[in-house]
């Protein structure tokens, strides 16, 4: 029986969420805003408007049209330079090897995510081929926790959504895959991600034959 694998980027195949937190926070800091760690927790899988939108909310700030996109734009290349270090050994413990035993059954893989830079960053890992489909943040409108995301990768694959598993290190990720009626796998901590079917702290942490027990769900 296929199932449709659907893996989230940033925090799932690698960490560039600790990017995402460097660049976000000096920002922030340069309009005179700080935010902690658990407040990043609610930028993960967000979109790059609505994270700055959140984030000036939390300042009670508010920025014209033109600052508001300079900011972005200035949040994407501090974060792009900071990806241009990435390399084949940033790819997080146990994603590639599930991903070539995925292959090595025929199993169908998308990846599903909300960042504008999922190619050149899958590309920068050396892990492009490995993916049947690629869906993100320039093929979609609509944001995670809106499922849209996933259901049109699990569309492009050809498999109904129930039978697609998600891997997901966000809580909005986390809701868009459950909103989709896929099984939603989380990476990370339990107490953040308790809406997720189940969760691992890591790929290297899933039982032993995990893919086939998924397979019989
Ligand atoms: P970009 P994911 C998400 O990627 C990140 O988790 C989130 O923090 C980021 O704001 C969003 O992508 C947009 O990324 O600025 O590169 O377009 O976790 O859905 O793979
Ligand atoms: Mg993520």
């Amino acid at each position: 029986h296929k199932k449709g694998f659907i893996f989230d980027l940033d925090g799932v195949i690698v960490d560039t969420a600790k990017f995402h937190f460097v660049a976000w926070q000096r920002l922030a800091k340069s309009i005179g805003i700080d935010f902690n760690h658990e407040q990043n927790e609610q930028l993960k899988g967000v979109s790059r408007v609505n994270s700055l939108k959140k984030i000036l909310a939390w300042g009670n700030a508010t920025l014209s049209e033109e600052e508001f996109n300079s900011k972005m734009a200035q949040k994407n290349e501090e974060y792009l330079a900071l990806v241009d270090t990435l390399t084949t050994d940033d790819i997080l413990p146990g994603v590639h090897d599930f991903l070539l035993e995925l292959r090595e059954m025929g199993q169908p893989i998308a990846l599903g995510s909300a960042s504008k830079n999922a190619r050149p960053i899958l590309k920068k890992l050396g892990i492009s081929d490995l993916f049947d489909t690629i869906v993100d943040g320039t093929n979609v409108t609509k944001a995670k926790p809106d499922p849209e995301v996933f259901t049109t990768a699990a569309d492009q694959l050809g498999v109904a959504h129930k039978y697609c598993v998600v891997f997901e290190d966000s809580i909005a990720g986390v809701q868009a895959a459950n909103a989709a009626g896929m099984i939603s796998i989380g990476l990370g901590e339990q107490d953040v991600l308790h809406e997720a079917d189940s969760v691992y702290s890591s790929f290297t942490e899933m039982p032993e034959n995990y893919i086939t027990e998924l397979l019989m769900k």
